[in-house]
């Protein structure tokens, strides 16, 4: 990563610090070499939809550079993963990433140096899914909707890919629009004709959301719906934890730990909220709340190993690798501090009902400034300690910007793409 010839100013600007910090951590009991190891084997996958063109309901800002193809979006997954080394995978959206030769697809990523990750069916923007899809009451708009989901098995297959993510806009305006049974009974009815279709290896991630587009009733409103589901399904069904799915005040981190214990916490769809399901960059909003989920993560050990940790955003109004680089960064920061909780005596003040003492611990290890650790721990791994003044001294987005230019007559809505 680093130009031949640069000079090592930025290294050594942490490095100083670094020492301080590895001191102090060591002083606290913790082993330093083991959090890095950590850190050096998080991974984090990028969304494709994050690299086009988006907006929102009302309008869609192209951006120079934008992806305009699944081809590019790769290329641009390739770049974060260039400079963050934690992105190797990227999750498609079927159809918007459609292709004729998947096989030229994943070749062309390995090119690149990422493959092909989660696939998420999209069951939300056909005329016939206006009411619905796999709740709908018209059995032919379920079946449709079931064969998508197939086709995105075999898709899953043939990419590589062991993980199907699904989400459902399914739900109703109004009270006695549907009978909310007969919608339970169709919704586990065709998750069963799409959980018997995969493979040994492949997971179904079922993912909830509490309201939208729906505003009377949502078919997947929380994580028990979404747990009773998996539990039925089987053991290749868990929950997905999107983080922007919840209402206000909603105990996040609990529902994480939860589920850990349960075997059931599939994966996470990162992303920031203030109001609605805002898919901003994550730990913007409340990085606290990041800090606390990667704290239970952390304590899991073992519990927590095939959890999948995607990035679910669209980026409107900023740069869009950057924008990515940026919330990959977010996540590493959160699980560097969760790393840094002195555990033994979190476990200590605990069993000594020390309300505030066991409360300071994890404030303790939150206020730890882990920068120099993360840049120590970048330096380790041949990156530059700076992955956002990488990009910017790289020049990428703007040879992207002269390459493909800037969309025209896009228009409102989600996505142009
Ligand atoms: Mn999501």
């Amino acid at each position: 990563m680093r130009e031949a010839g640069q000079k090592g100013a930025d290294v050594a600007d942490h490095s100083q610090a670094y020492t301080l910090l590895a001191g102090q951590l060591a002083d606290g009991g913790l082993d330093v070499e083991a959090i890095k190891r950590a850190l050096k084997a998080q991974r984090v996958e990028t969304p494709s939809w994050g690299y086009s063109d988006s907006g929102t309901r009302f309008k869609t800002f192209p951006w120079p550079g934008a992806a305009r193809d699944v081809r590019e979006k790769l290329a641009d997954a390739a770049m974060v993963h260039k400079l963050t080394g934690t992105c190797p995978s990227v999750a498609l959206h079927i159809p918007w990433d459609m292709v004729d030769d998947w096989a030229e697809l994943k070749a062309y990523g390995e090119s690149l140096g990422v493959h092909i990750g989660a696939i998420n069916p999209n069951l939300f923007q056909d005329e016939v899914y206006r009411l619905g899809s796999v709740c709908h009451h018209d059995p032919a708009v379920r079946r449709r909707a079931i064969e998508h989901m197939l086709e995105c098995v075999e898709i899953a297959g043939v990419t590589g890919s062991t993980l199907l993510s699904l989400w459902f806009a399914d739900g109703t305006n109004y009270a006695g629009q549907d009978s909310l049974s007969e919608r339970k009974h169709r919704l586990l009815e065709s998750l069963r004709e799409v959980y018997a279709a995969m493979p040994a290896e492949m997971r179904m991630l079922i993912e909830y959301k509490f309201f939208e587009p729906a505003f009377y009733q949502t078919d997947l409103p929380d994580w028990g719906t979404a747990y009773a589901l998996a539990l039925k399904l089987g053991p290749q069904a868990q929950v997905l934890v999107d983080t922007g799915h919840h209402a206000q005040g909603t105990n996040i981190e609990q529902i994480v730990a939860f589920l850990l214990d349960e075997g059931k916490l599939g994966g996470f769809h990162f992303n920031a909220r203030k109001y609605a399901d805002d898919d901003l960059i994550v730990g913007t909003v409340n990085p606290f709340e990041l800090f606390l989920i990667y704290n239970e993560l952390v304590a899991a050990s073992e519990a927590a190993r095939d959890v999948a940790y995607m990035i679910d955003q669209s980026h409107n109004i900023e740069p869009k690798v950057e924008a990515m680089v940026q919330s990959v960064l977010n996540v590493q920061m959160a699980y560097a501090h969760a790393l840094v909780v002195d555990r033994r005596a979190l476990a200590e003040r605990q069993a000594a009902g020390d309300v505030l003492g066991a409360h300071r611990v994890l404030t303790d290890a939150f206020e730890t400034d882990v920068r120099p650790l993360l840049a120590q721990v970048r330096a380790e791994m041949g990156l530059h300690p700076d992955p956002i003044a990488a990009l910017k001294e790289s020049g990428y987005e703007q040879k992207v910007a002269a390459e493909r230019g800037t969309a025209t007559g896009v228009g409102g809505g989600f996505p142009t793409t």
